[in-house]
């Protein structure tokens, strides 16, 4: 009975510090489509809502588009795992016009990092590199980094190459396991040659990109929250109010051998209910490692970058861009957003957010269903949706 008590004040806490800086709704969440005056929209567009003072255009259309990369020369990647294949734009007049695949045959192909001539990539239960070298936009070698990896559930996704090594990750198999004796839920850190790693951090439940902020080796990814928090106390389909506001997802931090949570604590050291009787329920509440901020629940962030160029203007240098895919176990749709996370110049560590870009109609419909956000050559940002098999950009209003 008294953990009861305890988790229930928890949740009433992790509720009250969640920051929002976009308007309120009467339900708590910030409206989906605030009805204020928008932005630019370009020819093609839905019918987004967009803040003032930025334009979305539409740049390309392609089946499945999930991640983005670009390379030095400009060429932009797109990884569409259903079809298994990465497939290569060039700019052409501000439309990017596909040149080729870069590869296929990797079905579940999924995070992407360019390092140093090669475009690293991602598939269940692999890691390749590939290279182009005649500037065809199609791999002309291919290596495997490595094989034989866990394959299935939150698969492996995420890559981020570094000179002395590469982060990746596997999350957990479905929704709250207890995996802590797998390669599941965890960071790894390997080698370049894929032979030799060491953990660097755990308790996560599915990244699916980790990125250094600019300037720094401080390593971030956006951590999915799990899902029927409240199912434990009496939350059922159709009636789900701790469920639907919680927990939060998360944008880590994740620092050498941190622990962030998953699956017995969540957010601001919250326990999952299923977990309260743990003996050492609060020895992992005690060391496990908060967001640096948090997003609604349900938001389900994927990829996102940070602005390192002067594209949307020098106030968001050094921000966040978080690609949101919109919810599925709320009762009444969030998330389905482009959202600034804004860094503090001075500490370094965010301090509020607002909704760049809504992909919800005026009525609520899925207008779009964003993944990943990359900042392109010219210091616009694109963001790709796997609803409408659409890659957009995000510019300054008036650009
Ligand atoms: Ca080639
Ligand atoms: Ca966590």
């Amino acid at each position: 009975m008294t953990r009861k008590l305890i988790v229930s004040s928890f949740v009433v806490a992790g509720i009250s510090t969640a920051v929002f800086c976009s308007p309120r709704s009467s339900e708590g969440e910030p409206a989906a489509h605030p009805s204020t005056a928008v932005g630019q929209r370009g020819e093609g567009v839905p019918d987004f809502w967009i803040r003032p003072g930025f334009k979305v255009s539409l740049v390309a259309e392609l089946r499945n588009a999930r991640f983005m990369e670009f390379d030095d020369k400009g060429t932009l990647y797109v990884s569409q795992p259903d079809l298994g294949t990465i497939s290569t734009f060039k700019n052409q007049g501000g439309k990017y016009t596909k040149i080729g695949e870069f590869t296929t045959g990797h079905r579940t192909v999924h995070g992407m990092h360019f390092y140093n001539g090669w475009l690293w990539f991602t598939e269940s239960g692999a890691i390749f590199k590939g290279r182009d070298t005649n500037g065809d936009g199609k791999a002309d070698e291919t290596v495997t980094v490595l094989d034989n990896l866990p394959k299935g559930g939150h698969w492996w996704r995420p890559i981020f190459v570094t000179p002395n090594g590469f982060f990746t990750s596997i999350g957990d198999s479905g929704n709250i396991n207890d995996e802590t004796n797998t390669d599941r839920q965890k960071v790894w850190f390997y080698s370049l040659d894929g032979k030799t790693r060491k953990l660097w951090a755990s308790g996560l439940r599915n990244t699916e990109k980790y990125r250094y902020r600019p300037g720094t080796t401080e390593l971030y990814g956006a951590d999915h929250g799990s899902d029927w928090f409240g199912k434990p106390i009496g939350d059922a389909n159709g009636k789900q109010p701790v469920t639907d506001l919680n927990p939060p997802c998360e944008f880590n931090l994740y620092v050498e051998g941190g622990f962030y949570g998953h699956p017995f604590i969540t957010g601001n050291k919250v326990p999952r209910i299923e977990f309260q009787n743990r003996p050492d329920i609060i020895d992992l509440a005690d060391k496990t490692i908060v967001p640096a901020w948090s997003f609604g629940g349900h938001y389900a962030p994927n990829g996102f970058c940070f602005m390192s160029k002067n594209g949307l203007g020098t106030d968001l240098v050094g921000d966040a861009l978080v690609a949101h895919h919109g919810s599925w176990n709320s009762l009444k749709k969030v998330g389905y957003q482009v959202e600034r996370v804004c860094f503090d110049k001075v500490t370094g560590k965010p301090y509020g957010s607002q909704m760049l870009v809504g992909t919800l109609s005026k009525s609520g419909d899925v207008l779009g269903r964003p993944v990943d956000c990359v900042e392109a050559p010219d210091g616009s940002v694109f963001f790709s949706d796997d609803h409408g098999g659409k890659i957009y950009r995000i510019s300054k209003a008036g650009s």
